[in-house]
């Protein structure tokens, strides 16, 4: 527990040494724009999913090629899809298409970033910082919260299931 309190007090230094210019749940790249999101609470060790839902305002379309962050071993974007026989299996994407003046939304059951070995736990309540790394709006750097995702209707059969 402690190496969590430590993240959270270091996230909060962050956030005041940055003059609050991260209001919660909305961040604006060049264009690019990132709403409403979430990650799952997960253990030590284990896997874990950010949801979130992309708008491009610009007239070019773009994508996203990658995302970053301390808290996990790997960050990849993955598709999650439902098979024939009712398992899911998820499949890793180059790239998220985020056509001009549109928007995709990442959810469970379909598109997420994924964090494959946690270096730490996510508890509910908590947050940490994720990098969204744009084809043409390049970087951007949200604070995203940490829920529990039986109360944001994740049915838990994403293939995140916590073992
Ligand atoms: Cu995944």
């Amino acid at each position: 527990m402690k190496k969590v309190f430590a993240f959270i007090l270091a996230g909060a230094l962050f956030l005041s040494a940055c003059g609050g210019g991260m209001a919660g749940g909305e961040e604006h790249g060049d264009g690019v724009e990132a709403h409403g999101y979430w990650a799952r609470a997960a253990m030590t060790g284990g896997n874990s999913a950010a949801y979130m839902l992309l708008h491009n305002h610009g007239a070019e379309d773009d994508a996203l090629i990658g995302a970053s962050s301390d808290i996990a071993d790997a960050v990849e974007l993955h598709l999650s899809k439902m098979n024939a026989d009712g398992t899911m299996e998820m499949i890793q994407q180059e790239k998220i298409d985020l056509p001009a003046d549109g928007e995709v939304e990442l959810m469970p059951g379909s598109y997420h970033v994924m964090f494959i070995g946690l270096k730490q736990d996510l508890v509910v309540g908590g947050e940490f910082t994720l990098t969204l790394t744009f084809e043409k709006a390049g970087d951007v750097t949200i604070t995203i919260p940490v829920k529990d995702a039986a109360d944001m209707g994740g049915s838990g059969t994403d293939g995140h299931t916590m073992p």
